[in-house]
């Protein structure tokens, strides 16, 4: 009701009656839809299992992570069905009737040869179902406070590129181990990834700086996009003024598309603001197909530039498609929230802190455009802030405000699903993870108390924590 109440102030503003009236009736649905939910969030009724609010799917199936959002009217279900197809085309060389426009230089051929089935990708470089992108950047800064690109080479290294033109270089993964032992006397054996750039076509210059990064999922998007700065900001505690070790700060990034600097909310470092410039960046850098936000190549003055002196590669309604497409997919509810043991689980994730970066529940602004994204209460477990994790995860690379140590509290939302929708998960940035395990014993920085109180569980809480994440 008082969120209504200030919609009706508002809107008396809107001095023309014919505009008010005309308003009032398209809003009339929204109003309606608003009040509806209101009831929903009386917290003994409400249902754990909606992890997306009205944005919530019910599929446990390896399909879980590509279904609409509910309730779409029909030109925005046409949209969504525009991007699901556009995410899935396999982009080739100019030109060419249909997906012209790939690279000449490029890290993959479509968006889901890196984000497999609407979800993770793989830890792998250099053939086309491997998911990895590498940033690169030298030390500094650009005018707008984000990363200084390496001559020739850019912000990102493409190690693929079209017949006939030299990749900028190839990347080698390659692991070595390091064991952990718990208190029980189980042991765990971590992964250690080491990168090695070969055959760059140009020498790299002395010092530069390589972030690399594994595909995440693109699921429930739309409703981080819509949570509002203020909800963001409430969470940080840069200076850690509760004294529990854990501060968390808002990356601030500069978007390309509306001018200006943004709370950053996509990417493993909170380095983009809106999806809108995520997707138009992925298909420039990712792929190399320019389009209306970033209409030059990104090889332009190196020598892999092809100097076709064309039009935008790509449509403005399938770059708005697959932007939509992104928005509007929905959340995989949360499987057995009854379970003791799954409950157990949870209050342990609270108990030791996971749950002060990792946040269960977080409330969703208003679209007035889009009322399933609208207030909704979601379950996504991150704050979308920064957080030092230690030397052992850093990528000792700036990103605008984010240190070489700080990520993002990556989601958690649809985590237990991965094995299912991707076959075998691999976890944390750069997917050196294979474990839930695995992925909490790298946690360091912010986070090693809570870290060294996980190792410390009894066997039996160790493992009722893991089933538990593994029910979200
Ligand atoms: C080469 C692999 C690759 C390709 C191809 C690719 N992506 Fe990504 N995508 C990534 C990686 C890695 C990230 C994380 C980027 C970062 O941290 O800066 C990402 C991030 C994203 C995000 C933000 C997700 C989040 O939770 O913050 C979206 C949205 C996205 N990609 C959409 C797309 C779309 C749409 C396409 C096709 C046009 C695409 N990507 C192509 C690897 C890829
Ligand atoms: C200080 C904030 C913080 C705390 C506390 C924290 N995490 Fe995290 N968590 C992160 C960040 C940031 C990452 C991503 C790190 C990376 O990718 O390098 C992460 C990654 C993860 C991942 C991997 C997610 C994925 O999709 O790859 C899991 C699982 C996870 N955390 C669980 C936990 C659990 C369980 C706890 C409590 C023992 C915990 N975290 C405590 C910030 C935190
Ligand atoms: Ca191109
Ligand atoms: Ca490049
Ligand atoms: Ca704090």
């Amino acid at each position: 009701m008082f969120r209504m109440a200030m919609f009706v102030h508002t809107m008396t503003k809107i001095k023309i009656r014919k505009v008010y009236i005309v308003t009032a009736l398209l809003c009339l649905p929204v109003f309606l839809m608003m009040c509806r939910k209101a009831d929903q969030f009386d917290e003994t009724q409400y249902d754990p299992r909606l992890s997306g609010g009205l944005a919530t799917v019910f599929d446990e199936t390896s399909r879980a992570f590509g279904h609409e959002i509910d309730g779409m009217n029909e030109a925005d279900i046409h949209a969504h069905e525009v991007g699901d197809r556009s995410v899935e085309q396999t982009f080739v060389t100019a030109p060419a009737p249909v997906n012209s426009g790939l690279g000449p230089v490029f890290s993959n051929v479509s968006c889901i040869s890196c984000h497999h089935n609407d979800g993770k990708g793989s830890p792998t470089s250099g053939f086309v179902n491997s998911s990895m992108l590498f940033r690169l950047s030298i030390l500094g800064t650009d005018a707008h406070g984000g990363p200084l690109p390496v001559p020739g080479f850019g912000l990102q290294l493409q190690d693929l590129a079209t017949f006939g033109v030299t990749p900028e270089a190839k990347v080698a993964i390659s692991y070595s181990n390091q064991i952990i032992t718990f208190p029980d006397g189980e042991i765990v054996t971590l992964r250690v990834p080491a990168y090695t750039i070969n055959n760059p076509y140009t020498p790299l210059p002395g010092t530069y700086l390589f972030s690399p990064r594994m595909a995440p999922p693109f699921f429930g998007l739309g409703l981080l996009q819509n949570i509002s700065e203020t909800t963001i900001l409430s969470h940080a505690d840069e200076t850690d003024s509760d004294g529990d070790g854990i501060s968390g700060k808002a990356n601030y990034v500069w978007d390309a598309y509306l001018n200006k600097t943004m709370i950053g909310r996509f990417g493993m470092k909170a380095n983009t603001a809106t999806i809108l410039t995520q997707v138009a960046a992925a298909y420039s850098q990712d792929m190399g197909v320019t389009n209306y936000l970033f209409p030059t190549e990104s090889s332009f003055g190196q020598p892999q530039y092809d100097n076709r002196n064309d039009d935008t590669e790509l449509q403005d309604s399938v770059l708005n498609g697959v932007a939509f497409y992104i928005k509007s997919l929905a959340v995989p509810a949360r499987r057995n929230v009854l379970d003791p043991v799954n409950i157990s689980g949870e209050q342990i994730f609270k108990q030791i802190n996971c749950s002060s970066c990792h946040l269960p529940t977080v409330q969703t602004g208003v679209d007035v455009t889009f009322p399933q994204l609208s207030n909704q209460r979601i379950h996504p477990y991150t704050d979308l802030l920064l957080h030092d994790m230690g030397a052992g995860l850093a990528d000792n690379r700036p990103d605008f405000l984010a240190t070489g140590s700080e990520w993002k509290t990556p989601a958690l939302w649809g985590i237990g699903l991965f094995e299912r929708t991707n076959g075998t998960p691999f976890y944390l940035h750069d997917g050196r993870a294979r474990t839930i395990e695995e992925a909490i014993l790298w946690h360091g920085g912010e986070a090693e108390t809570s870290k060294n109180k996980f190792k410390e569980l009894s066997t039996s809480d160790r493992k009722a924590l893991v089933k538990f994440i593994k029910s979200l």
